[in-house]
Protein backbone atom coordinates (compact mmCIF):
# COMPACT_ATOMS: atom_id res chain seq x y z
CA UNK A 1 0.00 0.00 0.00
CA UNK A 2 2.00 3.30 -0.96
CA UNK A 3 2.35 5.51 2.06
CA UNK A 4 -0.03 9.20 2.34
CA UNK A 5 1.68 10.32 4.76
CA UNK A 6 3.92 13.99 5.24
CA UNK A 7 6.94 14.21 6.93
CA UNK A 8 6.74 17.60 7.27
CA UNK A 9 2.94 17.04 8.81
CA UNK A 10 4.02 14.71 11.23
CA UNK A 11 7.50 16.02 12.33
CA UNK A 12 5.50 19.26 12.99
CA UNK A 13 3.10 17.14 15.27
CA UNK A 14 5.88 15.70 17.00
CA UNK A 15 7.77 18.95 17.50
CA UNK A 16 4.61 20.81 18.69
CA UNK A 17 5.13 23.35 21.56
CA UNK A 18 8.48 21.65 22.54
CA UNK A 19 9.55 23.88 25.17
CA UNK A 20 13.18 24.20 26.82
CA UNK A 21 13.16 20.20 27.86
CA UNK A 22 12.60 18.33 24.51
CA UNK A 23 15.77 17.41 22.95
CA UNK A 24 15.64 16.57 19.52
CA UNK A 25 18.48 14.40 17.11
CA UNK A 26 17.83 14.31 13.81
CA UNK A 27 19.51 11.39 11.34
CA UNK A 28 21.12 13.19 8.21
CA UNK A 29 19.54 14.91 4.99
CA UNK A 30 16.07 15.10 4.92
CA UNK A 31 14.96 14.75 8.75
CA UNK A 32 17.87 17.03 9.56
CA UNK A 33 16.09 19.33 7.08
CA UNK A 34 12.37 18.16 8.42
CA UNK A 35 13.41 19.53 12.50
CA UNK A 36 14.24 22.90 11.23
CA UNK A 37 12.05 23.43 8.78
CA UNK A 38 9.26 22.70 12.27
CA UNK A 39 11.43 25.53 13.70
CA UNK A 40 15.08 25.79 14.39
CA UNK A 41 15.94 25.85 18.33
CA UNK A 42 19.26 25.22 20.47
CA UNK A 43 17.71 21.94 21.50
CA UNK A 44 17.65 20.63 17.76
CA UNK A 45 20.60 18.58 17.10
CA UNK A 46 21.00 17.43 13.80
CA UNK A 47 23.50 15.43 12.62
CA UNK A 48 23.76 17.25 9.33
CA UNK A 49 25.94 13.98 7.57
CA UNK A 50 26.88 11.61 9.94
CA UNK A 51 25.06 8.39 8.69
CA UNK A 52 23.74 5.44 11.15
CA UNK A 53 24.24 7.10 14.37
CA UNK A 54 21.09 9.26 14.95
CA UNK A 55 19.63 6.49 17.93
CA UNK A 56 23.09 5.64 19.90
CA UNK A 57 23.21 9.36 20.47
CA UNK A 58 19.57 9.80 21.50
CA UNK A 59 20.44 6.80 23.76
CA UNK A 60 23.48 8.76 25.22
CA UNK A 61 21.81 11.92 25.93
CA UNK A 62 18.42 9.94 27.30
CA UNK A 63 20.99 8.44 29.74
CA UNK A 64 22.62 11.75 30.26
CA UNK A 65 19.43 13.50 30.95
CA UNK A 66 16.99 11.19 32.72
CA UNK A 67 14.38 14.08 33.55
CA UNK A 68 14.64 15.57 29.67
CA UNK A 69 12.61 13.70 26.86
CA UNK A 70 14.63 12.73 23.70
CA UNK A 71 13.34 12.60 20.81
CA UNK A 72 15.38 10.81 18.11
CA UNK A 73 13.75 11.46 14.43
CA UNK A 74 15.83 9.63 11.64
CA UNK A 75 15.40 7.92 8.37
CA UNK A 76 15.21 4.14 7.17
CA UNK A 77 18.72 4.05 5.78
CA UNK A 78 20.43 6.19 8.96
CA UNK A 79 18.56 3.23 10.63
CA UNK A 80 19.37 0.30 8.81
CA UNK A 81 23.35 1.56 9.21
CA UNK A 82 23.16 0.98 12.84
CA UNK A 83 20.58 -1.61 13.63
CA UNK A 84 23.10 -2.93 16.56
CA UNK A 85 21.99 0.31 18.76
CA UNK A 86 18.11 -1.00 18.94
CA UNK A 87 19.72 -3.90 20.80
CA UNK A 88 21.40 -1.41 23.03
CA UNK A 89 18.70 0.56 23.46
CA UNK A 90 16.43 -2.21 24.74
CA UNK A 91 19.46 -3.58 26.81
CA UNK A 92 19.85 0.18 28.46
CA UNK A 93 15.91 0.90 28.83
CA UNK A 94 15.61 4.34 28.56
CA UNK A 95 12.42 5.72 29.85
CA UNK A 96 12.43 9.23 28.26
CA UNK A 97 13.85 7.90 24.66
CA UNK A 98 11.29 7.60 21.87
CA UNK A 99 12.60 6.89 18.21
CA UNK A 100 10.94 7.90 15.43
CA UNK A 101 11.95 6.71 12.20
CA UNK A 102 10.14 8.45 8.96
CA UNK A 103 10.79 5.33 6.57
CA UNK A 104 10.19 6.75 2.69
CA UNK A 105 11.80 3.34 1.46
CA UNK A 106 14.34 5.42 0.08
CA UNK A 107 18.06 6.95 0.17
CA UNK A 108 15.96 10.16 0.18
CA UNK A 109 18.88 12.49 -0.12
CA UNK A 110 21.18 10.50 -2.28
CA UNK A 111 18.69 10.70 -5.20
CA UNK A 112 15.70 8.37 -4.09
CA UNK A 113 17.30 4.73 -4.31
CA UNK A 114 15.83 1.99 -2.68
CA UNK A 115 16.35 0.66 0.80
CA UNK A 116 16.26 -2.70 2.01
CA UNK A 117 12.56 -1.22 3.52
CA UNK A 118 10.97 -1.44 -0.04
CA UNK A 119 9.56 -4.23 -1.31
CA UNK A 120 12.16 -6.17 -3.37
CA UNK A 121 10.80 -5.64 -6.89
CA UNK A 122 8.83 -8.19 -8.94
CA UNK A 123 8.79 -10.52 -5.29
CA UNK A 124 5.72 -11.89 -4.70
CA UNK A 125 4.47 -10.21 -1.51
CA UNK A 126 4.92 -12.74 1.47
CA UNK A 127 8.52 -13.78 0.11
CA UNK A 128 9.42 -10.11 -1.37
CA UNK A 129 8.33 -7.81 1.67
CA UNK A 130 10.69 -5.12 3.12
CA UNK A 131 12.78 -4.94 6.17
CA UNK A 132 10.08 -3.84 9.13
CA UNK A 133 11.90 -1.95 10.94
CA UNK A 134 9.21 -2.29 14.19
CA UNK A 135 10.07 -5.64 14.04
CA UNK A 136 13.36 -5.64 13.89
CA UNK A 137 13.00 -3.58 16.98
CA UNK A 138 10.46 -5.42 18.79
CA UNK A 139 12.52 -8.09 18.21
CA UNK A 140 15.88 -6.47 19.59
CA UNK A 141 13.54 -5.93 22.96
CA UNK A 142 11.98 -3.01 22.48
CA UNK A 143 8.43 -4.32 23.09
CA UNK A 144 6.83 -0.68 22.17
CA UNK A 145 7.19 -0.40 18.94
CA UNK A 146 5.00 -0.07 15.87
CA UNK A 147 3.93 1.05 12.63
CA UNK A 148 2.15 4.38 11.63
CA UNK A 149 0.56 4.88 8.51
CA UNK A 150 -2.48 7.01 8.61
CA UNK A 151 -3.23 10.60 9.30
CA UNK A 152 -5.54 9.42 12.07
CA UNK A 153 -2.93 7.96 14.36
CA UNK A 154 -0.40 11.15 14.07
CA UNK A 155 -1.68 12.71 17.36
CA UNK A 156 -1.34 9.83 18.96
CA UNK A 157 1.83 9.34 17.99
CA UNK A 158 2.67 12.94 18.88
CA UNK A 159 1.17 11.97 22.41
CA UNK A 160 3.44 8.87 23.21
CA UNK A 161 7.02 10.02 21.55
CA UNK A 162 6.56 12.72 24.06
CA UNK A 163 4.86 11.57 26.96
CA UNK A 164 4.59 7.64 27.17
CA UNK A 165 7.04 6.08 28.97
CA UNK A 166 9.46 4.48 26.83
CA UNK A 167 11.76 3.15 25.00
CA UNK A 168 9.31 3.43 22.47
CA UNK A 169 10.00 2.69 18.49
CA UNK A 170 7.62 3.96 15.77
CA UNK A 171 8.12 3.56 12.04
CA UNK A 172 6.28 5.83 10.34
CA UNK A 173 5.36 5.01 6.68
CA UNK A 174 5.54 8.36 4.92
CA UNK A 175 5.75 9.51 0.99
CA UNK A 176 8.48 10.61 -1.14
CA UNK A 177 8.45 13.99 -1.81
CA UNK A 178 10.76 17.19 -2.91
CA UNK A 179 10.50 19.52 -0.28
CA UNK A 180 12.34 22.62 0.24
CA UNK A 181 16.07 22.17 1.83
CA UNK A 182 15.26 24.10 5.04
CA UNK A 183 18.71 24.00 6.87
CA UNK A 184 20.18 24.46 10.25
CA UNK A 185 23.43 25.60 10.77
CA UNK A 186 26.21 24.55 9.39
CA UNK A 187 29.12 24.55 11.75
CA UNK A 188 29.24 21.54 13.99
CA UNK A 189 31.27 22.66 16.19
CA UNK A 190 28.84 26.03 17.07
CA UNK A 191 26.09 23.24 16.88
CA UNK A 192 27.07 21.24 19.56
CA UNK A 193 28.19 24.29 21.56
CA UNK A 194 24.66 25.64 21.37
CA UNK A 195 23.22 22.51 22.47
CA UNK A 196 25.55 21.91 25.19
CA UNK A 197 24.85 25.29 26.57
CA UNK A 198 20.83 25.20 26.22
CA UNK A 199 21.18 22.01 28.04
CA UNK A 200 23.73 22.60 30.71
CA UNK A 201 24.39 26.02 30.95
CA UNK A 202 27.14 27.33 31.40
CA UNK A 203 28.53 24.20 33.38
C1 LIG B 1 28.52 6.64 6.01
C2 LIG B 1 27.76 7.33 4.92
N1 LIG B 1 27.41 6.67 3.81
C3 LIG B 1 26.70 7.31 2.85
C4 LIG B 1 26.35 8.63 2.99
C5 LIG B 1 25.62 9.35 1.86
N2 LIG B 1 24.24 9.62 2.21
C6 LIG B 1 23.85 10.87 2.58
S1 LIG B 1 22.22 10.97 2.87
C7 LIG B 1 21.99 9.35 2.49
C8 LIG B 1 20.62 8.75 2.49
C9 LIG B 1 19.90 8.86 3.80
O1 LIG B 1 18.72 8.11 3.71
P1 LIG B 1 17.67 8.11 4.88
O2 LIG B 1 18.35 8.00 6.19
O3 LIG B 1 16.63 7.10 4.58
O4 LIG B 1 17.08 9.58 4.82
P2 LIG B 1 16.03 10.26 3.82
O5 LIG B 1 16.81 11.38 3.19
O6 LIG B 1 15.52 9.24 2.84
O7 LIG B 1 14.96 10.75 4.72
C10 LIG B 1 23.20 8.74 2.14
C11 LIG B 1 23.35 7.33 1.70
C12 LIG B 1 26.76 9.28 4.18
N3 LIG B 1 26.43 10.57 4.41
N4 LIG B 1 27.45 8.61 5.13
Amino acid sequence: MPATLHRRAVVKALMQDPGDDLLVVAGLGQCTWDITAAGDRPQNMPLWGGMGGAAMVGLGLALAQPRKRVLVITGDGDMLMGLGSLATIAAQRPTNLAVIVLDNEKFGETGNQATHTAPATGAPTERGAGTDLAAVARGCGIADSAVIAHDSDVPQLAKDARTKPGPIFRTVKVMTEVLPQTMPPKDGAYLKDRFRHAVLGTA
